[in-house]
């Protein structure tokens, strides 16, 4: 049976990219700060991991210490390690940026190490959680693999020093690693502190009487958007490819957050302008302005294409804010 090594486990990704890999025979084993918790707990109830459950192992480690994950990828050996652990709120880069450079690329060469000492005994890839973010407010568009790094917060220079690492690893010890470079992508389980989820959870609410408004941040962002359990799939083409390289994942259509404002609001009937405030301790100290991927390269390379479209994407987060308000409603 082959093993994955999942970090992030518990994240957006790290949950649909688990039920991918359970649903194809995989033992996965899952690094987690807190394989007690509320987090840990809801990826194990899954309905694409409920059935599935015996073949993941939950690990404690905080990814930032070194000698735990060099215990632990020795002792699980896996055959690929998905690197999705990261402080992954932008915002939040700018509070805490020691903390963030720690997870998002201490870690990172703390796990590139340990792959590397695996491959004495036997072969192992690595995946790493890339961003569009590298590119900061690039000049140029659509992005792309040759596009100029330009990070512009704590979050994104943090991940283009791990960026860099798997390219180190790769070219000097011949590690089968690759960077994802993903585009911001979505999904029902995205937390509410992100400006989509943010947006459809308050659509919902409001549309329920349950609140008037939604507060946000700078509303000049525009973004290119896609769905999460799609992008997981890339990152396991990357893996299971002849040879390990860097890709751009997006849709390759970008929208402006008033798109999103008014797809999720007339999803539920409701006029967005009549209940959207603003407020300034929302905003960043440098805000990523406009980013739009260039998929070609997966498209031709790895056969991935994105599928749901940016209409799509918001209608079904929006319909699943709408029935889990329903559902908190009746258990009250
Ligand atoms: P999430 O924030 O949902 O998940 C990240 C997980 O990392 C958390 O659940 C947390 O798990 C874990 N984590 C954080 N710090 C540590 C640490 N020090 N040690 C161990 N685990 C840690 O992120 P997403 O699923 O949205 O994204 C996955 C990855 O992809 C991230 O690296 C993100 O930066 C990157 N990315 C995401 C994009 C997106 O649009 N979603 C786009 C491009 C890149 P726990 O609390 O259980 O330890
Ligand atoms: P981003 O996602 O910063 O692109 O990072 P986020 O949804 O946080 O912000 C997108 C844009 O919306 C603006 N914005 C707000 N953002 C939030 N969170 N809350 C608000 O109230 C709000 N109002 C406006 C932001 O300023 C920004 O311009 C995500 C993360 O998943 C990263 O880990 C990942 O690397 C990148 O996507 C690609």
């Amino acid at each position: 049976m082959k093993r994955a090594l999942v970090t992030g486990v518990t994240g957006q990704d790290g949950s649909y990219l688990t039920e991918s890999l359970l649903a194809d025979g995989y033992a996965v084993h899952g690094l987690t700060r807190d394989p007690a918790g509320a987090k840990a707990s809801a990826l194990q109830g899954l309905p694409g991991v409920r059935p599935h459950v015996d073949r993941l192992t939950l690990h404690a480690a905080d990814a930032t210490d070194g000698a735990a994950v060099a215990r632990l990828v020795a002792e699980v050996a896996p055959d690929q390690i998905y690197n999705l652990a990261a402080q992954s709120h932008i915002g939040e880069s700018f509070k805490s940026p020691a903390g963030t450079v720690a997870a998002n690329a201490l870690a990172v060469a703390n796990l590139l190490e340990a792959a590397r000492a695996l491959t004495d005994r036997q072969e192992v890839r690595f995946y790493q959680a890339s961003s569009s973010e590298l590119f900061g407010s690039p000049e140029t568009a659509p992005q792309n693999e040759r596009t100029p790094l330009s990070p512009q917060n704590p979050y994104a220079s943090a991940k283009t020093c791990a960026f860099h690492l798997v390219r180190n690893y790769r070219d000097g010890y011949g590690l089968f690693a690759c960077n994802g470079i993903l585009f911001n992508h979505e999904s029902p389980r995205r937390p509410p502190n992100y400006v989509t989820r943010k947006i459809t959870l308050a659509a919902a609410r409001i549309a329920a009487g349950l609140q008037d408004s939604v507060t946000l941040g700078w509303l000049g962002a525009t973004r290119d958007w896609g769905f999460a359990k799609e992008y997981v799939e890339a990152m396991r083409l990357m893996l299971d490819a002849e040879t390990p390289d860097d890709f751009v994942i997006a849709t390759g259509v970008t929208h402006t957050i008033e798109d999103l404002l008014a797809a999720a609001f007339e999803r539920v009937g409701l006029d967005w302008r009549a209940h959207v405030k603003t407020d300034p301790a929302f905003e960043r100290p440098t805000e990523v302005k406009n980013l739009r991927g260039d998929p070609s390269k997966v498209e031709r390379v790895l056969g991935w294409r994105a599928e749901t479209t940016f209409e799509q994407l918001v209608g079904l987060m929006v319909d699943a804010d709408v029935k889990r308000v329903a559902a908190e409603r009746s258990a009250d």
